[in-house]
């Protein structure tokens, strides 16, 4: 089924320099609803899972240990066309490349640190919600 929810990680760079309050706020007043959120931290076997459609890729090892090197934030979002505007919101995947006033151009250091996660589709969104929260979790 077709949602209009999405899924989004405050990175371990973010977390680490203190901008879960900043990121947070830029999603509120972006218009999105937070209907679960969850500060965990993965092991590298978890991001492994996460990630697994990227293990062919050659910056999944490294992906991998850097997702899991210190707590993150997850959270399910809530907004008409989710998916799209917080792609939107975000930015491109290297802040480099990254509009001004994105999250990412904003907070990410580099492509890899880079801040945030953001569901590609709706299919994706729903699955990696999944991932993170029970359905007594989500809102
Ligand atoms: P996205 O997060 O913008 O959807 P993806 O291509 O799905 O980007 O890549 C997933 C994550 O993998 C990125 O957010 C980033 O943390 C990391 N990543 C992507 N490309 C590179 C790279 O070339 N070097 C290192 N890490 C990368
Ligand atoms: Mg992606």
């Amino acid at each position: 089924m077709a949602t209009n929810r999405t899924f989004t990680m405050i990175k371990p760079d973010a977390v680490e320099a203190g901008n879960i309050g900043g990121i947070t706020k830029m999603i509120e007043e972006a218009g999105f609803k937070i209907v679960a959120m969850k500060y965990t931290r993965l092991s590298p076997e978890i991001a492994g899972k996460f990630y697994e459609v990227h293990s062919e890729r050659p910056f999944y090892g490294e992906l991998c240990s850097y997702m899991s090197s210190g707590p993150i934030v997850a959270a399910i979002l809530e907004k008409d066309n989710a998916v799209e505007d917080f792609r939107k919101l975000i930015g491109a995947t290297n802040p480099a490349d990254a509009a001004e006033g994105t999250i990412r151009k904003i907070y990410a250091t580099s492509i890899s640190a880079n801040a945030v996660h953001g569901s590609d589709s709706d299919e994706n969104a729903e699955i990696e919600g999944n991932f993170y929260f029970s359905e007594l979790e989500r809102h």
